[in-house]
């Protein structure tokens, strides 16, 4: 197909120009909506992470809608588990069983949005829970 007039060519491709510049806008508008709608604040890291088992570096755990997530998780020696807290309100991270801290380790308060690491070095079953919630929040960390 050819056009017999340049002038309507021409403006035809940059009619075709605008369409393709809007559908870009359109596309870019829909992929940041649905980001928008993702409740998981941690984009980054969601759900958990865990994927270095070999070297034990780093493994995430959520603090959200007051639990635990993952509440059982398995690492290897010289691991850093690293808890964040995504809830609006605050939690601990205690070892031990509701109760019965263990003095292990022990977060202290944790608002919204904080973070609290600890390194694991030794074997061991490790229990641990949150102050304010100890019904619903427990949790185990293995070391292997
Ligand atoms: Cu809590």
């Amino acid at each position: 197909m050819e056009f017999r007039n340049n002038k309507l060519a021409g403006r035809s491709l940059r009619l075709l120009a605008v369409l393709i510049f809007l559908g870009i806008i359109a596309l870019a508008g829909c992929s940041k909506n649905d980001t928008g709608t993702n409740s998981n604040p941690g984009g980054s890291n969601p759900g958990g992470g865990g994927t270095d088992t070999s070297k034990g570096t780093t493994y995430q755990v959520m603090m959200k809608n007051t639990s635990f997530s993952p509440s059982a998780i398995t690492v290897t020696a010289g691991t850093t588990v690293t808890w964040t807290n995504m809830d609006s309100y605050a939690h601990t991270v205690t070892s031990g069983v509701p109760g019965s801290p263990d003095g292990k380790f022990d977060s202290g308060n944790m608002d919204a949005g904080a973070t609290y690491s600890h390194k694991f070095d030794t074997k061991g079953t490790y229990a641990y829970y949150c102050r304010y919630h100890s019904s619903m929040m427990k949790g185990t960390v293995t070391v292997q």
